[in-house]
């Protein structure tokens, strides 16, 4: 029953919290510290591949430099790792031996950039970050994006490498395609699917975070994207809000895992709404993945999402589904921390 008494005292609470904008909206967050001198530049991203990331984005940081210039050198690293099979170069193909890449990037100030299924690039970020700077859209695909990053100065090269040739010719034997879950090869072996040739195939999209010394933050997503996936399929990675989100007034999220699911809950602009309302990053990612559960509860055991926070104030946190998802992070103190995620299973 509605009572009155509580409806009141939780009123007042909430009205010391409001605070309405000029344009009459009203926001429970506290404007964010705007002292340059109280910020520690920060960036974290996901997976332990993330730690090289951090250290080539930390370059930046400590120099000074902004995060945007910072998140985009990071994920290069993977980008260019053939190790890596599951981001850039080396990645695994699709279904008909293509490697397709999925990237964005935004800025502090909500500028972003996406590309989707872009073929024959090494830096798909980078092509991600020109079509926010250069071009009056934000999100360019295929071909079209092909084309684009070839007219400015792109080079064109094979991005499939012999090993993910092999493991691609492998899949055809009995290619059985369902999305598997990503787990982090050195903190749970054991539950490597078997039908990948070795666990670390299964590792996933790189998401980072940067807050630099002025305070502000930037984020990049870059994948090859699902295994295997039909051509054409693209992922949560290069869609804004979905595989990263970025406000610069409250934080930034970004996502890992089976995609499908991370854009039918708008993923990652959940987690940074939910960091505006006051939770702190890892509560924010564990209601996003809540959110997921709950629209799919039987299908909840069988799928692996992950979400990564930062907030204004550099406190950062992580959650997933299940076990085994990690993420780097690096400052002053620590370069190459890596931290395992708290999860629901
Ligand atoms: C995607 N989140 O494309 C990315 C990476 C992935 O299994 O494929 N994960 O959905």
């Amino acid at each position: 029953m509605f009572d009155r008494r509580k409806f009141i005292k939780s009123s007042a609470l909430t009205a010391s919290l409001l605070a309405i904008d000029k344009t009459g909206i009203a926001s429970v967050l506290p404007k964010a510290p705007t002292s340059a001198d109280s910020v520690k530049p920060l960036v974290i991203s996901t997976w332990d591949f993330g730690i090289a990331a951090n250290h080539a984005a930390w370059d930046v940081l400590s120099a000074g430099g902004r995060s945007l210039d910072a998140v985009e050198k990071g994920v290069q690293v993977p980008e260019a790792d053939p190790k890596n099979q599951s981001v850039g170069y080396g990645g695994m193909p699709d279904r008909d031996g293509k490697v397709t890449l999925d990237a964005c990037i935004m800025d502090e100030d909500g500028n972003c950039g996406s590309v989707a299924a872009l073929e024959h690039i090494m830096h798909p970020i980078s092509v991600a970050r020109m079509v926010m700077e250069k071009t009056p859209h934000v999100m360019l695909v295929g071909d079209g994006a092909l084309q684009f990053a070839l007219e400015n100065g792109f080079q064109k090269i094979n991005l499939l490498t012999p090993e993910s040739e092999k493991a691609w010719k492998e899949w055809l034997k009995t290619a059985k395609y369902q999305p598997v879950m990503n787990i982090e090869n050195k903190l749970y072996d054991k539950a490597a699917p078997t039908h990948l040739p070795g666990n670390q195939y299964n590792h996933d999209t790189i998401g980072m975070l940067a807050l630099d010394a002025k305070g502000n933050l930037s984020g990049a997503c870059t994948t090859s994207g699902m295994a295997f996936k039909l051509h054409g399929r693209v992922g949560d990675s290069p869609i804004i809000g979905a595989g990263l989100y970025i406000d610069n007034e409250v934080g930034g999220a970004t996502s890992t895992g089976v995609g499908e699911e991370v854009i039918r809950n708008v993923g990652s602009f959940l987690v940074v709404e939910l960091m505006r309302q006051g939770y702190p990053p890892e509560e924010a990612c564990k209601e996003a993945v809540m959110r997921i559960i709950k629209r799919k509860p039987a299908k909840a055991k069988e799928i692996q999402v992950g979400f990564l926070a930062l907030n204004k104030k550099g406190q950062y946190g992580a959650y997933a589904i299940q076990k085994g998802f990690s993420f780097a992070v690096c400052n002053e103190e620590n370069k190459s921390l890596l931290i395992p995620a708290k999860s629901y299973y």
